[in-house]
């Protein structure tokens, strides 16, 4: 994306220092919007201009006050590592529009790029318009969301949304770690990441995730059908691909937790049968532009060394969490991702001035979900273990879901293609009603499957 405007380039770069590159909303008139290669000169070109407060917004995405707090070695090693990252992640080769061969299947050579790094970004895949739902969608929700952690009203006195039903709404301290070194979610997260100090009147806690998205956002339901996703889902994971999950993982600049370094996989790792691709992958479809310090960060081909001893890695740093080998999964608004679960991957506490709100959607191969048994974990404290086997019969309802959402992206877009998914073709014809939709929803929910 290019330098847009109608001013002259100084007062583009003014305005590029107040706004710290950010462009997440809909930008109004006259504000600039800054590709990735623009935010790269503008940061060469602040060494020269003011740099305290320069340095402050764009070299890593810190505030001057919070750089003044922190050790000034400490903040050094962050840009060091912030930039060292981002140019790794941008040598990687695994990012460009999506393409599909005759037969349409996924190219070959994104298809070789996704297995030799673990993930792959596909530029440009969601529209303006279809990106202006999803905005107001969101706004909506977290206007409806509880006030607090366990209110059930909203900020304006309303019943919130949620209230023991979806979605569940996921709440950290400011900058805080939920998940590190405790047991929850199986334990995946063995270590602790680094709980930078928020400023002075922030708000106790910050939601940080969303967890079952569908019933009050629709325009995720509908993305989650985007034709050309589902045709990646088709590719890598065979055509009676079963869904994971749908969620919203948000990072308020100054507030969103961190997610420590974990691989998303708990179940295969000691199976005979055990392949990389055996934990299924998720989709991340990116709301806002995503940086070294608000984004995800991904270890290269980790997805293929089986699964990974975190202590000792972090051990092998010195204690630090900013792993040598690992890059930043740099995206624009409207990018889509795809990460393979078995990845090592992890976020930092989002101190920098720039938010990120990532819908995340995934799939299973089949033959890795049929008949499997599993504890499923708990993603707070306090609440229970279940246990599930995963029956071809609940499979095929939560299935069911998949297929009325092509048919609600269909409604709202009649003139695409529509995916046609093989594992419901006897019920290709299911229209997506107010009465589909709560029945297919309450299935799918109580069909959870995680592995
Ligand atoms: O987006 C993030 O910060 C964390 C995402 C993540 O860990 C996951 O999707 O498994």
């Amino acid at each position: 994306m290019a330098l847009v405007g109608r001013w002259p380039l100084a007062s583009q770069v003014a305005v590029g220092f107040v706004v710290g590159g950010m462009v997440c909303r809909a930008a109004p008139v006259g504000w600039v919007v800054l590709g990735r290669q623009d935010y790269r000169i503008l940061k060469a070109l602040s060494r020269f201009v003011v740099p305290t407060r320069v340095e402050g917004i764009l070299m890593n995405g810190l505030t001057s006050k919070e750089i003044a707090l922190r050790d000034r070695a400490d903040a050094d090693l962050a840009e060091a590592y912030f930039d060292s990252g981002e140019a790794r992640a941008l040598s990687l080769g695994n990012r460009g529009p999506i393409r599909f061969d005759a037969d349409g299947r996924l190219d070959s050579a994104i298809v070789d790029a996704y297995e030799r790094t673990g993930f792959y970004i596909f530029e440009n895949v969601i529209d303006d318009q279809e990106l202006g739902e999803l905005d107001e969608d969101l706004a909506s929700l977290l206007d409806r969301a509880p006030a607090e952690e366990g209110s059930a009203v909203d900020a304006q006195g309303r019943p919130a949304v949620g209230g023991g039903r979806h979605p569940h709404f996921l709440w950290a301290r400011p900058l805080s770690d939920p998940w590190g070194g405790t047991t929850l979610l199986n334990g995946r997260h063995p270590v602790r990441m680094d709980e930078p100090a928020p400023k002075a009147g922030v708000p106790e806690k910050a939601i940080f995730l969303m967890i079952g998205l569908y019933e009050e956002m629709h325009s995720a339901l509908r993305l989650s059908a985007h034709p050309d996703m589902l045709r990646v889902a088709e590719s890598l994971n065979g055509p009676d691909f079963v869904p994971y999950n749908d969620t919203i993982f948000l990072k308020e600049p100054g507030l969103g937790a961190s997610v420590a370094w974990h691989q998303d996989g708990t179940t295969h790792w000691e199976s005979p049968d055990w392949h990389p691709n055996i934990h299924g992958f998720n989709f991340m479809a990116q709301l806002c532009r995503t940086t070294p310090a608000n984004g995800l960060w991904v270890i290269p081909g980790s997805h293929k060394e089986g699964r990974i001893d975190i202590p000792k890695r972090v051990a092998a740093n010195g204690g630090s969490t900013r792993l040598p080998d690992a890059v930043p999964m740099l995206c624009e608004r409207g990018d889509v991702a795809i990460c393979n679960r078995q990845c090592l991957h992890a976020s930092f506490a989002n101190a920098s001035l720039d938010r990120r709100a990532t819908f995340v959607w995934g799939f299973f191969q089949h033959d890795a979900v049929l008949d499997v048994e599993v504890d499923l974990p708990a993603t707070r404290a306090g609440e229970p273990a279940r246990r599930r086997r995963y029956s071809a019969d609940t499979i095929r309802e939560r299935c069911e879901l998949v297929q009325l959402s092509i048919d609600a992206r269909k409604a709202r877009r009649p003139k695409e293609d529509s995916f046609r998914y093989a594992p419901c073709a006897d019920a290709a014809d299911k229209k997506w009603t107010s009465e589909s939709r709560r029945a297919a929803l309450r299935r799918y929910a109580e069909g959870f499957i995680f592995i």
